[in-house]
């Protein structure tokens, strides 16, 4: 029997004549490296062993850590004593403070398969004793999570029913795409990728002769092929304006009379207050090619003549599509290119049409351009969570630091509670969240702070017990692709090690010492828990009239199974968009208007929000043509790493083989390491106000002068010593997330701005400070 797994790199096969022991699934045509390193990564001597208690905590019990909570040793303990500790400590928390004093089961990717899915189970665990404070919305799209409801429809609509790669070819005779399309991004689908297909969809698509446009700061998007790039038309943009230059696009269309004026009429409200803004009836400024050109810094002539194709476009009905990558609203003011490249594809007219209008992540990940079918996977229920508090998920560090306070979100006021237990599982927080020194002094208030990790992370550093989570090739699971069009069994191709456990079998020790194990297994063991998912989704596909193996042992000998048809082999039944295109009145928008909201007087009026009410132009705190780029002249883009999936694998050999000195590698133009008499791979010490990092230089005239990009994901290493991170201390590794910015992206959504910082890069004196992140934390074996 041919044993499998999945991740969210894509499939592998399980080999055991090879070192790696893992090796692509031979039906993907663009298997990712990635997840060839999983069982180096797996079997590394920085797995947690056994579980851990920090001295602090074992000595004095729970309460604000002051500074000891990364910079304690740990002290190993026996499973009985942790879950024994652990339990107490859940059952006081609720009883002296309610359960909203609890935030769990909070944010991050945890690893593929439907069973063991390390959130859901924490979700379900906490549900079970009452609920917590749980986080809404994502860092990747948080604020379009939040906006696009409001102007039009929910953005998982739109992403689901995103066109195949196919119907693009077929179709799409320009594309714009903000933020280029970055094939490293579609390695990665959450919860697994089955066929990777971005590439040769790009390729497909210029060879019909579309033309593409990418418009980002940075030259190289296509990893597999870098030729693609040059087939490409590139607009280097200064980040954070591409709402300049999605207004001025539509001001073109707008004062030469070629809008679909069918469409704005019948699809559209609020076309006045917007057209108006554009036209300067009240401010006096007109929003065209040579305004945009003073804050995008793309030549007035470039724009208007992308103007003048658009304008010939929708003059000969060529399809346009809109595309952002979600990164584009991980920004400052990030709601509004949302909101204007909406707008401008309803003056385009063609929302609803194949290849054409808005659309949302074709190259961020890698079920963008899929256009099979999909059905309701297997599925471990939540439960309900009987506590209705929550926050946006990245305001963590402003609910520790301010319990009680208020706070605006979505047109209402809401307040933050206070937390005085966390249980984190699947997440990294000093991955994902943004200035990490102001994390650290957050991460000291709560009275106890749990993780379930695999590896001696920051996460777990910064934790106060610390409990071994198995990884994926530990366990058996069921892997569904969601997005994809495959099913399969989840093979355990090793044994866990030490003392390793599963986090369900981490949550039912737990569930039994609560006496709530009835309601959180029902009865179930772990193989009566996959029999009974991948039933109850077998059901389901049957009801779709997709045939799947009679049970999980016959899924388990059938290996791989697809049931999304080929991959638009058949057009689609017409989706949200084209009904409602179709039939405004019939299929109206769930907004005010029933249609997309050009202009919406709810967030125009909210004060809190200081917004127009419509798509327009803000200036951001942080931004090159701003006041503080004279101290930090340097616009930071920390994207996603090209060779690992955020934080996970970064101990691996793939990502440590890409890092000079063992240090993160920053991309500067050839003019600024001149400027600053750089040299390639010499290293740097990257600052602003809010801290500073250790990276090593890298040259590369595809990236805008003026812009330098450091990939996230390496590990947090700010010294052995965690209460060493703070603006002064130097993080060593090369982590971007000790110098971006905790603002949110603004008051109305709440989202990340990671992208708006600012930064200046100089020549590290002295000798580097040694690597600490990969050695363990004292007390620990
Ligand atoms: N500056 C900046 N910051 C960013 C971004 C950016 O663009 N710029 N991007 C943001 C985005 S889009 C995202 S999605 C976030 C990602 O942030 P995260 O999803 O938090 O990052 P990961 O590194 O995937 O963290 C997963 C953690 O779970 C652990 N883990 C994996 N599998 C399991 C499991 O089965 N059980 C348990 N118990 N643990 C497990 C891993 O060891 C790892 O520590 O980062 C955000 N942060
Ligand atoms: N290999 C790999 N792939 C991943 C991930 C990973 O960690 N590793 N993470 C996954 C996750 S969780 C997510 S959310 C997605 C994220 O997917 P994206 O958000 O699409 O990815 P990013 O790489 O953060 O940003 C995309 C591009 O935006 C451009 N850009 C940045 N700022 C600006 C700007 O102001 N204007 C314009 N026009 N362009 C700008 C840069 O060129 C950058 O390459 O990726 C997913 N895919
Ligand atoms: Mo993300």
């Amino acid at each position: 029997m041919q044993r499998f797994t999945l991740s969210h790199w894509g499939i592998y096969q399980f080999d055991d004549q090879r070192a790696e022991r893992l090796v692509p699934w031979r039906c993907d045509p663009a298997p990712s490296a990635i997840g060839r390193y999983q069982w180096q990564a797996s079997t590394s001597p920085l797995r947690v062993k056994r579980p851990a208690v920090r001295k602090g905590w074992l000595e004095s019990g729970p309460g604000p850590a002051e500074g000891r909570r990364g910079s304690d040793e740990f002290v190993e303990v026996e499973w009985p004593q942790a879950l024994e500790l652990v339990a107490n400590e859940i059952k006081r928390v609720i009883s002296e403070h309610g359960n909203q004093a609890i935030y769990a089961a909070p944010y991050g990717w945890s690893s593929a398969g439907r069973f063991h899915h390390s959130q859901t189970q924490a979700r379900r665990f906490y549900n079970a004793l009452g609920g917590f404070v749980a986080s809404r919305h994502t860092y990747s799209f948080g604020t379009a999570e939040s906006v696009m409801p409001m102007i039009a429809e929910s953005i998982y609509t739109l992403m689901a029913e995103a066109d195949g790669w196919q119907t693009l070819a077929d179709h799409t005779a320009v594309m714009l795409c903000f933020g280029g399309l970055p094939t490293k991004n579609s390695q990665i689908e959450s919860s697994g990728a089955g066929r990777h297909l971005a590439a040769n969809g790009i390729r497909q698509l210029l060879d019909n002769g579309a033309a593409l446009y990418n418009i980002s700061p940075i030259h190289h998007q296509v990893l597999e092929a870098p030729e693609l790039d040059q087939r490409c038309h590139w607009l280097p943009i200064r980040p954070a304006t591409d709402t300049a230059l999605l207004l001025a696009l539509a001001h073109q269309l707008i004062v030469n009379n070629a809008y679909d004026h069918r469409f704005i009429e019948r699809c559209t409200s609020g076309y006045q207050q917007f057209a108006d803004y554009l036209l300067g009836t009240q401010d006096g400024i007109a929003k065209d090619a040579e305004w945009a050109a003073t804050i995008t810094d793309i030549d007035a002539a470039r724009i208007a003549e992308l103007g003048e194709l658009l304008i010939d476009c929708q003059r000969q009905q060529r399809r346009v599509l809109i595309n952002l990558a979600w990164g584009i609203q991980r920004a400052e003011n990030g709601e509004q290119p949302l909101w204007a490249a909406l707008a401008l594809a309803a003056l385009l007219g063609q929302l609803g049409l194949p290849g054409g209008g808005f659309a949302f992540g074709y190259g961020s990940t890698n079920s963008m351009g899929y256009g099979g079918q999909r059905i309701a996977g297997p599925r471990l229920e939540r439960g309900s969570n009987g506590v209705e508090q929550f926050i946006p998920v990245a305001r963590i560090a402003d609910m520790l630091l301010h319990p009680g306070e208020r706070y605006p979100f979505e047109n209402q006021w809401r307040k933050y509670p206070h937390i005085r237990l966390m249980h984190w599982a699947g997440g990294n927080p000093f991955h994902h969240h943004q200035d990490l020194n102001r994390l650290c002094q957050a991460w000291q208030r709560p009275d106890t702070i749990i993780a379930n990790e695999q590896f001696w992370t920051a996460n777990a550093r910064m934790a106060d017990i610390v409990l071994p989570a198995t990884t994926t090739l530990e366990r058996e699971d069921i892997g569904y692709a969601s997005n994809d069009g495959y099913i399969l069994a989840m093979h355990k191709l090793a044994d866990a090690p030490h003392e390793a456990l599963s986090d369900h079998a981490i949550f039912s020790a737990l569930a039994q010492r609560l006496d709530i194990n009835d309601i959180f297994n029902e009865g179930h063991d772990e193989q009566g828990w996959l029999d009974t998912l991948y039933s109850e989704a077998r059901q389901r596909a049957e009801q779709r009239g997709i045939k799947l193996p009679t049970d999980f042992a016959a899924l388990k000998a059938a290996g791989v199974v697809e049931f999304g048809r080929e991959p638009d082999a058949s057009p689609r039944p017409a989706g949200r968009w084209a009904r409602f295109r179709e039939d405004p009145e019939g299929a109206p928008l769930d907004t005010p208007s029933g249609k997309i909201m050009l202009f919406h007087p709810t967030i125009a009026d909210f004060s809190a929000n200081q917004l127009a009410g419509h798509p327009e132009w803000k200036e951001p705190i942080e931004w090159l043509g701003g006041a503080r780029a004279k101290r930090f002249p340097l616009h930071l883009i920390s994207s996603q790493p090209a060779n690992k999936l955020h934080s996970q694998l970064d101990h691996s050999s793939l990502s440590q083989g890409t890092r000079p000195h063992g240090r993160e590698p920053i991309t500067l133009s050839p003019s600024d390491a001149a400027q600053r008499g750089l040299s390639e791979g010499q290293l740097v010490k990257v600052f602003n106000e809010r801290g500073a990092c250790v990276a090593a230089v890298s040259i590369d005239a595809g990236i805008k002068p003026g812009v330098v990009k450091l990939a996230t994901g390496a590990w947090f290493d700010p010294g052995l010593d965690f209460s060493e991170a703070t603006p002064s201390g130097l993080e060593r590794h090369g982590n971007p997330n000790v110098v971006t910015a905790d603002r949110p992206s603004s008051s109305l959504t709440q989202g990340t701005s990671a992208m708006s910082t600012l930064v200046e890069v100089v020549a590290l004196q002295g000798n580097p400070p040694e690597l600490s992140c990969f050695t363990l934390p004292p007390g620990v074996s």
